[in-house]
Formats: structure tokens, sequence, C-alpha cells
């Protein structure tokens, strides 16, 4: 089908169909090509079956691409973004703004498809969420989509039990390549999802045989079909992508389907139509070259010399499919949102809060205060205290765990609305069970997150190792999400060196945006908690202690308020400036309190800095930092029970640091500390060393 033929009204609807499929091809190849980068490919061989489910199936309207009752779409095979690009472009994807504004411009245009891969482009390498309107999750570390989908659907099932399902009914779709369903994580979040009964749950997996280093059989064998019957999903096979009536019976069927997922079994040949790379890895990762794709244009009756060509008829078929689909299913879901309103003021202005990730007034009014306690409490336990003043007040808050509910503190209460297990049946509960599988519960998280769900997970601090790509995507995407990790030092003890973090709060210190906690009592607790839920574009990582710590007198010390600058002053020198500062977290702060008495007893002027959250300090202005690090006093001493990587900017040249430079070990937690040198002793003793030194170079 020639597109010289875009004026002809009266080729028939097969053809058209043919045409915005090729548009889809041509684009991809023509932006990788003149970009010389990319990932050819899977656009050229999935163009009809992303085609087939826009035109014919999603619920999405371009012009309100961030109306919460649309469908979801997530490629998640993110290296094949220009198929993305090429569908956002063609169906004229309207951008939104960061006030939620549609803004009167396309999300991508043909400029940016041109620039595809270039320097602000709306085109780049892979989506990015909050970069490109449209872009439902971020993708390209692979499995990441498919994982953060799981969540989607999981906030669709809610909010459908909390709004009606007249609201929320959304399904969730996303294309996979053999790398996601390669990763372990698809493991982890299939099985989830077969368990949950997620019905509203579609992968699309592109069955091509390939991956970059050449055939699957190099490493891949699985029977993909028995797997996820073994899930409890619904299976469907479709023996070609360029099928379109078949793939269409797939997704009625999917849409039919009750109680299970859907993966849908397309058989595909990567880089479909190129004479010469068709069915190799050479489709995946590189531009096919410029006699390639002229070749491969003339394969698809396409005029060879054509570059970035869109014919007419094109963008108005667009229009007409999942343009006018789209338009119709908001306009009536805008219907059922103003009749809903009438009945139901409370519930809607919850709705719209949440779209703009607005908290309800007086969220924080029942947050506790603390009295002061020697003997203390474990900050894990303060958490769940506040965590679960603010459910009360905050209904689409939602806790979950990797089966460690009750050791990690983040049980909601039974007395607060929706305080129960979230499953089949009671799918308003608030409480979801990740099983063991923390990878999966930060990327469902994420997936709640983008749903404007406020989620918060956990697990020990040691095993967010195995979230931390979900951990980074939360940071790079800016989703307000809050990681919650317990037994955050060897101070947990018996456990021993498996169990005990060393390495970990200076890896995640080392996620750009994420904001790590770590506070040093209840009160401190109060006050992560306050900042970690007031923010609407960046996550939290919230690391909090088994073991019980004191809570400070604060008519002795100061308020616990200065935690929300992300360190303060917590205890300062008497008679004169300090002379020694002793920096600390978590439960090290009392450790420093011991040693600031100790020192005082003899005479030594020193202050304690408490530091619960470097990064929030690191953003106030340079005068309150001074104010509470004076750079004239260099004799400072940092303690923490972590790997003491990145301290160096806070006790400077002239500073010593207490840490770990090993891994721990198994034995009460008294042993433990005294093993590893964490007490008031070599605290006081190195403080006394480091202003020797500072006295001797003045
Ligand atoms: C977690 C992760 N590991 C490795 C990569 C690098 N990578 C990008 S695409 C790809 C191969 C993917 O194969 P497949 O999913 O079958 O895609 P196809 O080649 O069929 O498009 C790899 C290894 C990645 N993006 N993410
Ligand atoms: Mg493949």
């Amino acid at each position: 089908m020639a597109p010289d033929a875009g004026t002809d009204r009266g080729r028939d609807a097969e053809d058209i169909d043919t045409l915005c499929v090729n548009t889809i091809r041509t684009l991809s190849i023509d932006a990788i090509q003149k970009a010389q980068s990319g990932h050819p490919g899977t656009p050229m061989s999935m163009a009809p079956v992303a085609y087939t489910l826009w035109q014919r199936f999603l619920r999405f309207d371009p012009a309100e691409p961030i109306w919460p009752g649309r469908d979801r779409f997530v490629l998640s095979a993110g290296h094949a973004s220009m198929l993305l690009y090429a569908l956002l472009y063609l169906a004229e994807v309207q951008a939104v703004d960061p006030d939620y504004e549609v803004v009167g411009k396309p999300a991508v245009s043909l400029e940016d498809i041109k620039r595809f891969r270039q320097l602000d482009s709306r085109a780049p390498g892979h989506p990015e969420y909050r970069w490109t309107s449209g872009v439902e999750t971020t993708t390209g570390p692979l499995g990441q989509g498919i994982a953060t989908t799981v969540g989607m659907a999981i906030a669709s099932k809610w909010q459908a039990s909390r709004y009606g399902a007249d609201l929320f009914d959304f399904d969730v779709y996303a294309i996979a390549g053999d790398g996601c369903l390669m990763e372990g994580v698809s493991n982890e979040a299939a099985s989830l999802a077969g368990h949950l009964n997620l019905d509203n749950l579609c992968w699309i997996y592109d069955n091509n045989h390939i991956t970059i280093d050449g055939r699957t059989r190099l490493a891949y064998g699985d029977d993909v079909a028995a797997r996820f019957m073994g899930y409890g999903w619904n299976v469907t096979r479709v023996g070609d992508a360029n099928d379109t009536e078949l793939l269409a019976r797939a997704f009625e069927e999917f849409k039919g389907e009750e109680g299970r997922p859907t993966l849908v079994i397309v058989d595909s040949h990567i880089g479909y139509g190129s004479p010469h790379k068709q069915d190799t890895a050479a489709a995946h990762g590189s531009p096919l070259g410029e006699e390639e794709a002229r070749e491969t244009k003339r394969a698809y009756g396409w005029p060879e010399d054509a570059q970035f060509l869109v014919p007419d008829g094109v963008k108005e078929r667009f229009a007409e499919g999942v343009g006018k689909r789209g338009a119709q299913a908001r306009a009536e879901w805008e219907e059922h949102r103003d009749s809903f309103a009438r009945e139901n003021t409370a519930l809607a202005a919850e709705i719209d809060a949440m779209q703009e990730r607005a908290l309800p007034d007086g969220w924080d009014a029942d947050i506790p205060s603390f009295e002061p306690d020697e003997k203390g409490l474990a900050t894990r336990k303060a958490s769940n205290r506040v965590q679960n003043a603010i459910a009360a007040r905050l209904p689409w808050l939602l806790a979950g765990s990797g089966d460690l509910t009750d050791s990690t503190s983040v049980r909601i209460d039974e007395d607060v609305e929706g305080g129960f297990d979230f499953e089949p049946g009671s799918f308003d509960g608030r409480q979801l069970h990740y099983g063991i599988r923390e990878h999966e519960a930060a990327a469902i998280s994420n997936g709640l997150s983008l749903s404007k769900l406020r989620p918060l997970w956990s697990t020990y601090l040691t095993f967010s190792d195995y979230a931390r790509p979900a951990i980074r995507l939360s940071a790079l995407m800016e989703l307000p999400v809050i990681h919650v990790f317990t037994h955050d030092s060897i101070g947990l003890g018996e456990d021993g060196p498996t169990h005990q973090p060393v390495e970990q709060i200076a890896s995640l210190r080392a996620v750009p945006g994420l904001d790590v906690f770590r506070p040093a009592d209840a009160n401190e607790v109060a006050e992560a908690w306050r900042c970690a839920i007031d923010r609407t574009h960046q996550p939290a990582a919230l690391v909090l202690t088994r073991q019980d710590v004191p809570i400070f007198d604060r008519s002795r010390y100061a308020p616990a308020g200065g935690a929300r600058r992300g360190g303060y002053v917590l205890a300062d020198a008497e008679g004169g400036e300090p002379e020694v500062i002793l920096l600390a977290t978590g439960s090290e702060v009392a450790l420093a309190i011991a040693a600031h008495e100790e020192l005082a007893a003899d005479g030594v002027r020193s202050r304690v800095v408490s530091l619960p959250c470097w990064e929030l300090f690191d953003r106030q202005e340079q005068s309150y930092r001074d104010e509470v690090l004076p750079p004239a006093v260099t004799a400072r001493v940092s303690v923490e029970e972590a790997s003491t990587i990145g301290w160096d900017r806070y006790v400077g040249p002239g500073g010593e640091k207490i840490g770990m430079h090993t891994f721990g070990t198994s034995a009460p937690l008294k042993d433990v500390q005294t093993k590893f040198g964490f007490t008031p002793d070599r605290v006081a003793d190195t403080a006394r060393e480091v202003l020797a030194r500072a006295k001797q170079n003045d």
C-alpha cells in the first residue's frame, strides 16, 4: 500500500490500518537512523500489536492523558521506546505540566522524534515518567515495567472498592520482552498478580526468541505458557504479531476474563520487514543502516527516500480510534464523577486531592509526641504509632511489607478504617502482604504511587539491597514512596552479619533525590514522618532501630523539630563555644550524648549534632549549616554503626569517623557494640584526640 495514495479516501480500513502500522515502523527506523543510536527491531515487529491495542481497546484520552480512570499502557521493553513515542505523536497525546494542567502542546512532537535521544528531546533513550506526558512509568531496566504494573492493577482494585467501579475499573497493559520475563522480578510480580486474582492486568509477551547475545536458547528455555499457568494466569497465544484479528480476539478474551490476569504470548519477528536483519540480534540495538532502511521501506511498500513521513489520514485514523473512544470514555467518567460527587462529597474530594498529591486538612493533627524515657522505645515502634496516627486521617495511605509486617512495625491498626488485609474479596484493605518479594514490593509501591495512592512498604535494612532497582526508580521518577527499613545496624544483635547492615545506609544516601532519615528517638521519628508525608515529588527511606533507644528529655535538649532541617544542635557545650563536635544519627545519637556528658564532666566543651537526614540538611542555607557546624570548630567526630563513606564532608580533614569497616558478628547487642567500639568511652577518647590534634595545629 503506497502512502502517496494517502489522499485516496476510497481505500478500505485495512489499508489505512496497515499504513498506520507502517508509519510507526518507519518513524522508528528514521529516528534511530538519524540518532545513530537506538533499538529498531522491536518497534518494527510489535507495531501492529501496540496499534491494535491502542486503536481498538485502550481507554485513553489523548486530550487528557492523566485522567484518573484511563487504562494504563506500559512499554516494559523500554529499549523499544520509539514504539511508544510514535504512538504518543500519532495519537496527538497532549503535554501536561507539573501543575497537572494540559498546556496545549504535544507530549511528543515530530521535532522531538527527529531529535530522538538528543539533549532535551521529549523522546529520550528510554521512556521517562515526568519527562514525557503519556509515559506511565519509567522503563528500561528490564522487568521494572511489568513489576510496576502490578501496583497499578492493585491501585485500580483498591480505588474501585473505595470509590466504585464506575470510576475506577481501569485495565493495565504491558508489552514485555524476553528480557523482562527472564528477570527475577517478573517471577515475583507474576506470582503475586496471579495470587491476587488481578484480572485487570494484561501482559503481552513479545516472543521473538532474540536478545542482545543472539538466540534466546543460549540462556532461556522456559515453557512460558506453563510457567504462567502455574502462577494462575490465563494464557493465550497469538501466532503472528501481524494478525490483528487474532490479537483483537486475545484482548477480548482478556476483557472477558474474571479472576485471573492474562498473558498474551505473541510470536513476532524482530526487525520485521528488514531483508537482512529480521530475526537476528543485529536488529535489536543498532540502526538498520541507510541501505537496509531503504530496502525495508521498499518491503513495506513505502517510498524509499521518504524520511519521517506521516501520510495523510494516519493521524486522523488515530483520532477516529483511540481519540474518539478515549474522549467518550472520559466524558462518561466525568459524568459518573459528578453524580458521585453529589452523593459523596467527602469521597469525591479525596479523589481530587489524591490526583494532585494534596493531603487532607489536619492530616498531622494526631501525630503523638513522646514523653522522655531513659529506657526508651525502638524507633520502629514509635514509627508504628506515628504511621497509624497519620493513616487514620489519610485514607489512601497504604502499608505493606515483605513478610515482616510486625517485626518492621508497619501494621495499620484494626480500628483505623481499612485496617485489614488487601486480598481477593477485600480489596479495600490497606494492609498489603508482599510475601518474601522485596523487589516487587518496592516496584508495586511505585505503581501505587503512580496511581496517586500513598504507599509505604518495609523490610529489614539489609534486604533493601533486594529492592534496590525499584528504589532507584522511585527516586528517578520523583515518587513520594516511603521505604521503611528497620533492624538498621549491628545493634540488631544475635542475628549476626547476614542481617546486620553495614554498607546499605551509604548506598541509599548515594541515590540522587532519595531522602534517607535515620531518626535518633521517638520524637525525631514523628518529625521524619512529617517530612516524608508532606512532599509530593520525593521518596523517603526511614531507617529505624529494632532495639529500644532512649527518648530524650527535650526540656534538657533541643526540640525534635530541628530534625525537620535534616540536622540540628541537640546538646551544646556549657560555658562557651564548643571545642569539639560530635555528629551522629539514629541509635548512635544516645552514644554521642553519653560521651558529651562524660566530656563535660572532664571540662571539655562538646556539642552533639543529630543529623537524621543528610540530604535535607544539605539543602538548608549555608548560614544555618554554619550555625550547626561552625567552620572554626574543626575537631569533629562522627559516630554511626555503618560504613563511614560520606562522613568526610561533615567531619572534615581534622575529624575522625567511628563506623564499621568489616561485617558485624552474631552476639547479644552489648557484646557486639563493645567488640566494634561503640562505647561512650571510645567516642569521648576519640573526641579528646581530635581536639588535641586541632590544638596542636592551631
Ligand atoms: C536489568 C537490565 N539488564 C540489562 C539490560 C540491557 N538490555 C537492554 S535490552 C536487552 C535484551 C532484551 O531482550 P528482549 O527483552 O528479548 O528484547 P528484544 O531484543 O526482543 O527487543 C538487554 C540485555 C537492561 N536494559 N536492563
Ligand atoms: Mg526478545
